[in-house]
């Protein structure tokens, strides 16, 4: 039987995958509003004692300054209001507005309304704020994880705030402006120990070029790029724009693999390796497993990126 997006998606099925990290969004997504604050708030900064965020750059920071600008003028209890409600999802003004937003543009929006809440200039949480018993075993589940588990769940509890856009009639995405591509000389070349397959590697480097067109060429028409904890995306259009929106400036470190003959031709590939986000740089390195499904032209008909349970798993290559 030939694969489909839905087979393909069952390649390598020893890959253990850090499930602890959507558990812990269900976990916090049912919190209330002021609970989920002040636990991001206390998690946040008992993170920032040992990493510290990259500042968002300018042109991203840009997009978010028309909503920054209207929270800051507002009086503590309606900026308070404006975060629970951002929380709650609610169909308001500013959460639509904030619905638009990149996963990028989110974070740096965020970023900023920590930085005021430091300096006195947003609504600081409560001194004294006692999380709910429920809200503390969710704090106490996220200090367990690791750096790179923990920087995934503060960032999808981020990426669900505000109205769903999906909800909206139409709409303009908000996202970072795409960089050029790195130019030849600054380019590097990646090795992976077990695995020469030229797809792979040139997946490997022009993600970390910037490159997304020569990235996007190496997939078939209906090839599809499944991103941790979500559902595939399918077909070159969508997967080149989650490209340009999300994936610039990423540092991939393959490290090992293994490549074996599937059916009809096909070719699967496994490469485990560290990847670093430009919010974290090397502070953070995330346990990654890509598995890759090629068609008999080697093009990349599936790509699965999972984040790891452990570091143990990175010498998981068994089939
Ligand atoms: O609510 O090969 C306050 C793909 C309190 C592409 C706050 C990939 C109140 C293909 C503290 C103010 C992309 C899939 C909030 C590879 C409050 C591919 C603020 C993988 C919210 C390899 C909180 C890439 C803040 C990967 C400011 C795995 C939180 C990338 C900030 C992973 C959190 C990137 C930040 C990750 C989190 C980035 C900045 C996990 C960033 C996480």
């Amino acid at each position: 039987m030939p694969f489909t997006i839905e087979s393909a998606r069952g390649i390598f099925p020893g890959t253990l995958a850090a499930d602890a990290v959507p558990a812990t969004v269900a976990r916090f997504n049912q919190l209330s509003a002021e609970d989920q604050l002040a636990l991001i708030w206390f998690a946040y900064t008992e993170m920032g004692k040992t990493i510290t965020i990259a500042a968002p750059g300018a042109a991203s920071m840009v997009l978010a300054e028309g909503l920054l600008n209207q929270i800051r003028q507002l009086s503590a209890l309606e900026q308070t209001q404006v975060m629970c409600d951002l929380a709650n999802r609610a169909d308001t003004p500013m959460c639509r507005t904030y619905g638009t937003f990149s996963p990028n543009i989110k974070l740096g929006f965020w970023y900023q309304l920590g930085q005021w809440m430091e300096q006195g200039i947003v609504a600081p949480i409560p001194e004294g704020y006692k999380l709910s018993a429920n809200a503390s075993a969710v704090l106490q589940t996220i200090r367990e994880l690791d750096a790179g588990q923990q920087i995934t769940v503060l960032r999808n509890a981020v990426v669900d705030m505000g109205y769903d856009p999906s909800k909206l009639a139409g709409y303009t995405p908000v996202a970072e402006p795409v960089v050029p591509p790195k130019s030849v000389a600054q380019r590097t070349q990646v090795s992976i120990e077990g695995v020469d397959n030229p797809t792979v590697l040139g997946y490997i480097n022009n993600m970390n070029a910037n490159d997304f067109d020569a990235v996007i060429n190496l997939f078939t028409e209906d090839g599809a790029l499944q991103p941790p904890f979500q559902r595939p995306i399918v077909g070159k259009e969508n997967v080149l724009r989650y490209l340009r929106e999300e994936c610039q400036n990423l540092k991939l470190m393959p490290e090992r693999g293994v490549a074996e003959p599937a059916e009809d031709g096909f070719t699967q590939v496994k490469v485990t390796g560290k990847v670093q986000t430009p919010w974290f740089g090397a502070k953070v390195g995330m346990n990654i497993a890509w598995r890759f499904l090629l068609d008999p032209q080697g093009k990349i008909f599936f790509v699965a990126i999972d984040l790891l349970a452990s570091p143990k798993e990175l010498l998981n290559l068994i089939r």
